[in-house]
C-alpha cells in the first residue's frame, strides 16, 4: 500500500461526516471548551491555546520582517467615530455590540465593542500623519473583536467574540504605493498559509461583497472536506475613503495637502479552524510540526523487571532530542491507551522505546500522518526525527492541496453549477459576463454564491446569460 492510500484509508469519517468530526475533535482534543454560557463565545483550553500562540507567532514574524509594527488600540469606540464612515456603519450596524451603561448610569456617549478597528485607529492616524515622510505607516494588532453574528455560530469559524483577530492597517502617500501594499499583504498571507500547509484560492470579491468602505477586496478561501468554502483572510484597498472621513491628510513633496491612501487586511481564528480541519483524520488531529505543542512523544514500553533500564534510556533519549518539543509519557497506562491519546491530539511523531529496541540499538518511530512505523539506529535518532518531521510537514501540505484541488471543477451550465456544488460537494469555476444583475441571478438560480473573480482570462460565453464572458468566477457554498 502506498503512503497516500494508507493516509486516505484513515479519512472515511473525516470526509463523510465532517461537521460531526469537527465538533467532536475541538472538544476531545482539548482545543476549546464549548460550554461557556454565551452563544458564539468559547474558552481556549491550554492545549489549544499553545497551538494558537504558535500560529500568532508565525504571522508576527512575517509582519515584523516586512516593516509592520505592532500596536494596541482600545476595545471601545465612541459612537460618533464609529458612525462617521457611512458605508462602514451601514455594513456593520447590525453586528455591533454596544456598551450603554457605566454601572447604573446611562453613558452620554454610547461605546461600540470594536467589530474591527478602522474607526478606533484612523482618528489617531490623523494625528500621527503630517507629511509624506511619516508614511508608509504599517501598523498591526492581535486582539479580540466582537460581531453579533446572526448566522449559525460555530467554534473558531463563526464567532461572536473573535479572539484571534490579527488586523493590519496601512497608510501611503500615493495610490500606487497602496496598490503595492495590497500585493505585499497577499505575499505575507501566502507565506503564512504555506507555513501552515493550508491550501487557498485567491480571488477578488464581487463588488456587492466587498468590505464596507473599501474600493475592492481580495480574499483567500480554502475548501473544507464537506465542500464548503471558508474565507480565511481578506485584503482591502480602502483608497481615500476613510482618509476623507477621518481627515488623514499629509503634505506631499510639492507642499500641498492630500488625503492618505489606505489598505487593511485581516485574519482570524478561522486560520486555526482550517489548520485543524484540513490536516485531520478519523483518529483525530494531525498537527503541522511547526505549531505542534508536542512534536515528539516518547512512549516507554515497560516489560516486567526491565522498567528501570527503559526509564534510564528514555531520559538519555529525551536529552538527545532536546532540539524538538519532546514529551515523555510516563503515565501508568497501557501503551495503546497512550497512543490513542496522542493520536487524537495530533502529535506528529511518536517514539517507542522498549527493551528490544534498546538491545538492538534502535528506536521505533511512528508517523501520525501516515501511521508508518519504522526503526532507526539509535545513533542517528536526532537526524532521523528531524527528517521525519520535515517529511510530515511536506506530506500534510501536499495532501491538503491535493484534496482541495480535487474539489474544484469546471462548470459550463447552470445545471452543472448546481450539481457540482450541491451534489458533488465541490466548488466550480465558470464564465461570467461581469454584470452584477446577471451575477446575482446566477447565484439565485443555482442557490450557490459567487465567491470571487479569479485572476484569469475568460473565453466563450457567460454561463448565466450567454453574452460574451469577461471573467472567470469561483462559485460555491461557504461557511
Ligand atoms: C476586516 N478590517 O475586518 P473582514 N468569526 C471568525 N472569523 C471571522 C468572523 C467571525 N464572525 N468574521 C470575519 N472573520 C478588515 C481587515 C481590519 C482587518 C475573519 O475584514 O471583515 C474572516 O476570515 O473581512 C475575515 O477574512 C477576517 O476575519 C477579516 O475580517
Amino acid at each position: 500500500m502506498t503512503r497516500i492510500e494508507k493516509g486516505e484509508m484513515m479519512r472515511e469519517r473525516w470526509r463523510h461526516s465532517f461537521s460531526e468530526w469537527y465538533n467532536e475533535i475541538i472538544e476531545r482534543a482539548e482545543i476549546l471548551d464549548v460550554r461557556y454560557p454565551v452563544k458564539g463565545v468559547y474558552v481556549w483550553r491550554p492545549y489549544g491555546f499553545k497551538i494558537r500562540a504558535r500560529v500568532v507567532e508565525i504571522i508576527r514574524r512575517i509582519l515584523d520582517s516586512t516593516g509592520h509594527e505592532e500596536a494596541l488600540f482600545p476595545l471601545l469606540i465612541p459612537e460618533h467615530e464609529f458612525a462617521k464612515e457611512a458605508k462602514h456603519i451601514a455594513g456593520f450596524e447590525d453586528e455591533v455590540y454596544w456598551v450603554t451603561h457605566g454601572g447604573l448610569e446611562p453613558l452620554k456617549v454610547k461605546l461600540a465593542l470594536r467589530p474591527t478597528s478602522e474607526t478606533a485607529m484612523y482618528p489617531i492616524f490623523a494625528l500621527w500623519i503630517r507629511s509624506h515622510a511619516d508614511m508608509p505607516l504599517k501598523i498591526y494588532q492581535v486582539v479580540n473583536t466582537f460581531r453579533y453574528e446572526t448566522k449559525h455560530t460555530r467554534p473558531l469559524i463563526r464567532l461572536r467574540e473573535i479572539t484571534t483577530f490579527k488586523e493590519a492597517h496601512t497608510a501611503h502617500a500615493s495610490a500606487e504605493e497602496a496598490e503595492r501594499q495590497v500585493h505585499e499583504a497577499i505575499e505575507c498571507y501566502r507565506r503564512f498559509f504555506d507555513t501552515l500547509g493550508i491550501p487557498y484560492i485567491i480571488s477578488r470579491r464581487p463588488d456587492w461583497d466587498r468590505f464596507p468602505g473599501a474600493e475592492y477586496t481580495i480574499a483567500f478561501d480554502t475548501i473544507f472536506p464537506d465542500g464548503r468554502t471558508l474565507q480565511i483572510a481578506t485584503v482591502h484597498n480602502l483608497g481615500q475613503n476613510f482618509a476623507r472621513t477621518f481627515e488623514i491628510t499629509f503634505e506631499n513633496p510639492q507642499g500641498e495637502q492630500e488625503y492618505a491612501y489606505q489598505t487593511c487586511y485581516g485574519i482570524s481564528d478561522r486560520v486555526i479552524a482550517a489548520l485543524l480541519a484540513l490536516h485531520g483524520d478519523d483518529s483525530g488531529l494531525c498537527l503541522m510540526p511547526e505549531v505542534a505543542p508536542i512534536q515528539v512523544v516518547i512512549v516507554p514500553i515497560w516489560f516486567k523487571g526491565r522498567k528501570e533500564m527503559v526509564d534510564a534510556e528514555m531520559e538519555k533519549l529525551k536529552d538527545e532530542l532536546s532540539d524538538f518539543r519532546v514529551h515523555v509519557d510516563a503515565r501508568d497506562l497501557r501503551p495503546g491507551a497512550k497512543y490513542y491519546d496522542w493520536e487524537l491530539r495530533g502529535v506528529p511523531l511518536r517514539v517507542e522505546l522498549g527493551p528490544r529496541d534498546i538491545e538492538r540499538g534502535e528506536v521505533t518511530l511512528v508517523r501520525r500522518d501516515t501511521g508508518e512505523r519504522f526503526s532507526v539506529p539509535r545513533s542517528e535518532v536526532k537526524e532521523r526525527v528531524g527528517e521525519a518531521l520535515r517529511e510530515i510537514a511536506a506530506n500534510l501540505k501536499e495532501r491538503a492541496w491535493r484534496e482541495m484541488e480535487s474539489r474544484v471543477h469546471e462548470a459550463r451550465s447552470m445545471e452543472e453549477i448546481r450539481s457540482l456544488v450541491v451534489e458533488r460537494k465541490g466548488v466550480v469555476r465558470t464564465a461570467w459576463c461581469g454584470r452584477e444583475e446577471c451575477g446575482k441571478s446566477m447565484e439565485d438560480r443555482a442557490d450557490v454564491d459567487i465567491l470571487g473573480i479569479l485572476d484569469e482570462e475568460a473565453s466563450g460565453s457567460c454561463t448565466g446569460c450567454s453574452a460574451r464572458a469577461e471573467k472567470v468566477v469561483l462559485m460555491g457554498r461557504s461557511y
